[in-house]
């Protein structure tokens, strides 16, 4: 008798042991990466998303933002966000490209003639088309918005005016062998590395020169290396990306994976008022801090780009005529 009570107790806890554990597993905390600081509007947009996902789901579900780049480059936070290690990732549409070919469409040099065109084309059925591409691709990741990258343009030690003045240069471009060969086409030598190892590179001549839009340029500081000439090529018009680990997002419910889904779009427009702020407020704290802006025709950089538009565009003219297309 005295042993089958003890039995029946046991299995009492056991079972109130389940459900609490069952309850405490259903909470999460996601964490978020991005190579931004504190403050970028790609950072404040995800921030903002974790609370509403706090709020609608009575705190069973957060959000823990890690700026700055802490968790590594954008290469290796894809990786660590493919195997589970980090849940959500805002990264440059760049470096997915080497793990979802299909998407170095958006990659190619010049492929948008403006941020409002590539903002009407990822707004609309092709920007839905590119998101399922990168969902259903083997690379466990489970894309859920765009943000806005801006425009890129080269700055660098010696001014540039022309392809020919490349000549020579080094430029730090993402990693991706289509962002060497377009600098390479457009008259320097493109050497690809991560994001956070730019500032030294420059200061110590590894490299003479990057591309990035003008928040970019500003908040990593690369402006105050001697990098002060700023070229407005906006040779890559490059949309970002919101993604979720495919690890996490399968263990979510159906209604948890919608209301990521939603705070993930809602995410995109807010990054993108932020955005248009931030271009023109980094834009005058660089002119303020010395930078020369030069105003180029960028034709003869079009021009110079056309063999890797032909050779990565090749098995999407389709694709690339509905973008040119697109108003
Ligand atoms: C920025 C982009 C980052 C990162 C960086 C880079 O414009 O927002 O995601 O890709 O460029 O040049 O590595």
């Amino acid at each position: 008798m005295m042993i089958r009570r003890t039995l029946l107790n046991a299995s009492a806890v056991f079972a109130l042991g389940a459900a609490s554990l069952g309850a405490s597993a259903q909470t999460m905390v996601l964490k978020a990466a991005d190579v931004h600081p504190a403050g970028y509007p790609n950072v404040v947009a995800v921030e903002s998303m974790g609370k509403k996902l706090e709020a609608a789901t009575n705190g069973r579900l957060k959000i823990q933002t890690f700026p700055g780049g802490v968790l590594g480059g954008e290469k290796e936070m894809i990786e660590q966000t493919q195997v589970g290690a980090i849940n959500i990732l805002r990264t440059s549409l760049g470096p997915v490209g080497t793990v979802v070919p299909e998407v170095n469409v958006f990659n190619l040099p010049f492929i948008f003639r403006s941020q409002e065109h590539a903002r009407a084309v990822i707004d609309g059925p092709i920007g839905d088309e590119l998101l399922a591409k990168v969902s259903a691709s083997p690379a466990k990741l489970v894309a859920i918005g765009w943000m806005d990258g801006g425009a890129r343009s080269l700055y660098t030690k010696k001014p540039v005016r022309t392809p020919a003045d490349l000549k020579g240069q080094k430029v730090r471009m993402m990693g991706n062998p289509l962002f060497v060969d377009t600098m390479n086409a457009m008259g320097g030598n493109g050497i690809s590395m991560g994001y956070g190892e730019v500032f030294t590179a420059l200061q110590t001549g590894v490299v003479d020169g990057a591309e990035n839009n003008a928040p970019s340029y500003f908040t990593s500081n690369h402006y105050n290396t001697g990098a002060k000439y700023y070229t407005q090529t906006n040779h890559l018009i490059i949309p970002e990306l919101l993604v979720v680990s495919k690890a996490t997002w399968d263990k979510l419910s159906k209604d948890d994976q919608a209301l990521l889904k939603k705070f993930g779009r809602e995410a995109q427009m807010e990054q993108r008022a932020l955005w248009d702020k931030s271009v023109a407020e980094n834009t005058a704290k660089l002119k303020s801090a010395g930078v020369e802006f030069i105003t180029v025709d960028n034709k003869p950089f079009y021009e110079a780009t056309a063999p890797v538009r032909a050779k990565y565009g090749a098995n999407y003219a389709e694709l690339i005529k509905r973008i040119e297309a697109v108003k």
